[in-house]
């Protein structure tokens, strides 16, 4: 057959795409040793179906050019596929093939990304069941810590965040360092520390900051104060470095948000540069790299987690046979009809088709573009 609806077909064709970008301001700035971002350039994507139904996800830019770059781009594949069945892991191949040339990197990736989370979750709404249902999974609560502030900041008033970050029950927060001394990251680590509870983790972020040997000297401090897992220490392609890093301490060490697909989470397990893992929903390529990936940590009896995207992540992580904590960040409620609720530190997914997630439009309309 060849219509829409024919044996073996999706019985959804892709149309047109609508992109959006809307600058969020944050509610807690986060500074990180690399830069500090007080709001969020995010890049809505409406997907429109030929058959009625509309699938949606949403991008951070990173900075507001990112974002127009990424638009560009997304607009540009979906014009590439209009027509087409609405299969997520066949439009990846064929649009992974098509961009060969360009290269599936950085903003490609994430575009395509946008594109396949918008796929499945237009899928799953045309089901009429959650992204984790049709992926296979019972959308049970999925455990959260909460990364919504401490960044840099000093010891004091990073104390003080944390607790307030302890509302609605989480059971964990995440801490940026990376200041310029030992010491002084010393201090933060022991004022947040002391003011959590003791079955509260800390889970400590340094955002590429550090040398190998640093990493070493300031792992093997944090250790004593009871961080959780060390993040990020040094430079994300130092894969020797960190498998250095990885071998000289207790502390786990955990990285994945710059994983540019699934092959570099493979390749970041066979050098044994980390402890734990963390994909990007954006970078490892969607809910398709997603699955991709959570197979190959499963394989592993690796432990993963998720980066920002908490909306679409609980649903993979529910999917994810090691999955371990999901990063929650408050970025989206400015956007979203129905922000993603949290009940005792866990995330509940919602019972809504799809990945639930559905613009406010009057919200939207007053925010910032990104130009
Ligand atoms: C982070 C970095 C950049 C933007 C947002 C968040 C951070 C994290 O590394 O892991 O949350
Ligand atoms: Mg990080």
């Amino acid at each position: 057959m060849s219509d829409a609806a024919g044996m073996g077909r999706t019985g959804l064709t892709i149309r047109s795409v609508r992109t959006r970008g809307v600058k969020v301001p944050l509610t807690f700035p986060l500074g990180t040793s690399a830069a500090t971002v007080r709001e969020a350039p995010l890049l809505l994507v409406d997907l429109a179906i030929e058959e009625g139904v509309v699938g949606r996800s949403y991008l951070f830019g990173y900075t507001p050019g990112g974002a127009r770059a990424m638009a560009v781009l997304l607009e540009e594949v979906v014009a590439l596929v209009a027509g087409q069945d609405a299969a997520p892991r066949t439009i990846a191949l064929v649009l992974g093939r098509r961009l060969a040339l360009l290269g599936v990197a950085g903003p490609v990736r994430m575009a395509l990304a946008a594109l396949d989370v918008a796929l499945w979750d237009a899928l799953a709404i045309a089901r009429g069941v959650p992204l984790a249902t049709l992926l296979g999974a019972r959308p049970g609560p999925v455990r959260a810590y909460n990364s919504s502030g401490l960044g840099l900041m000093p010891a004091e008033a990073a104390a003080e965040e944390a607790v307030k970050l302890l509302a609605r029950g989480f059971g964990a927060v995440k801490l940026r360092l990376g200041h310029p001394t030992l010491q002084q990251d010393l201090r933060v680590a022991r004022a947040v520390r002391r003011r959590l509870p003791d079955d509260v983790a800390m889970m400590v972020d340094y955002n590429q900051a550090l040398s190998v040997a640093e990493a070493i000297r300031r792992g093997r401090a944090l250790e004593q104060e009871g961080a959780y897992w060390l993040e990020e220490p040094v430079r994300h392609g130092d894969l020797r470095g960190q498998a250095a890093i990885a071998r000289a301490l207790a502390l786990p060490l955990q990285a994945g948000e710059n994983f540019d697909g699934p092959a570099a989470l493979q390749a970041a397990l066979a050098a044994e540069a980390c402890d734990y893992v963390m994909p990007d929903l954006a970078r490892i390529g969607g809910v398709t790299g997603w699955i991709e990936a959570a197979g190959i940590a499963a394989a592993q009896g690796v432990e993963m987690s998720s980066h920002l995207f908490p909306e679409v992540s609980a649903h993979l992580l529910a999917a994810t046979p090691t999955a371990h904590w999901l990063e929650y960040v408050d970025w989206a409620d400015a956007i979203l009809e129905q922000p993603l609720e949290i009940r005792d530190g866990q995330a509940i997914i919602p019972d809504r088709p799809g990945h639930g997630m559905s613009w406010d439009e009057g919200r939207l309309a007053r925010l910032p573009g990104i130009g």
